[in-house]
C-alpha cells in the first residue's frame, strides 16, 4: 500500500529560517512554497531524492495562527518531527482499507495537500504516536 516515504514534515517558529539552515547545511533546494489556510499552515518543501516510485520531500510547516495543528504542536513539543506522509496509488482506497482495521481517520475524505496532491491524516493515537499522512501525488505535477 505504501510507495515510499513522500516526505517528513518539520514543524518550526520561523519559515525562513529554518529554510535557509536546510539549504546552508544539507544543500537542499526550495521546489515549492504554499499557504495552506485549510490545514493552518505556511510550508515549503525542498527536494530530497528521486527514486522509481516517485520523489521525496523535506516538508517545513510554520503555523499561520496558535491555534492549528501545527501551532499546538509547537507550544506542547517545540520544534521537530511533525508527520510522515507516505506516498499511496489511491488516497481514498487506502483511506477505505486503513479505516476498516480501525485506525482513526482524521480525514474522512482527501483534501488539497501541498504541489497538488491529495491528502489524508490518520490519527497518530492509533498509529504508535506518529501522525501518518497519506499522499497521492498530482498527475499534473513531477513531483
Ligand atoms: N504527532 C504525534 N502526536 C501528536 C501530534 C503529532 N504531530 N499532534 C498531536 N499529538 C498528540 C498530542 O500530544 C496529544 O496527546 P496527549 O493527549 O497524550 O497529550 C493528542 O495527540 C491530542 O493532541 P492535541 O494537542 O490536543 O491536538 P488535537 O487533538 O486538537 O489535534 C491532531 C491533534 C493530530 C488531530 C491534529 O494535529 C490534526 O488534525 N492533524 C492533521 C492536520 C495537520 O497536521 N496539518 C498540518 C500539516 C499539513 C501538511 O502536511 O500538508
Ligand atoms: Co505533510
Amino acid at each position: 500500500m505504501l510507495l515510499r516515504i513522500d516526505h517528513v514534515g518539520i514543524a518550526c517558529h520561523n519559515l525562513a529560517e529554518k529554510i535557509e539552515f536546510y539549504e546552508s547545511v544539507f544543500g537542499l533546494t526550495v521546489v515549492s512554497r504554499e499557504v495552506n489556510e485549510e490545514q493552518g499552515v505556511r510550508e515549503a518543501m525542498l527536494h530530497v531524492a528521486d527514486g522509481d516510485r516517485g520523489a521525496s520531500y523535506v516538508q517545513l510547516l510554520e503555523p499561520l495562527h496558535p491555534d492549528t495543528a501545527v501551532g499546538k504542536f509547537l507550544a506542547k513539543r517545540g520544534e521537530g518531527v511533525h508527520h510522515i506522509g507516505y506516498g499511496v496509488a489511491d488516497v481514498t482506497k487506502a483511506l477505505e482499507d486503513i479505516g476498516a482495521k480501525g485506525v482513526r481517520l482524521i480525514d474522512q475524505r482527501p483534501r488539497h495537500g501541498s504541489m497538488g496532491a491529495s491528502i489524508a491524516f490518520l490519527h497518530p493515537k492509533d498509529v504508535g504516536g506518529v501522525l501518518t499522512e497519506l499522499v497521492e501525488t498530482s498527475r499534473q505535477t513531477s513531483r
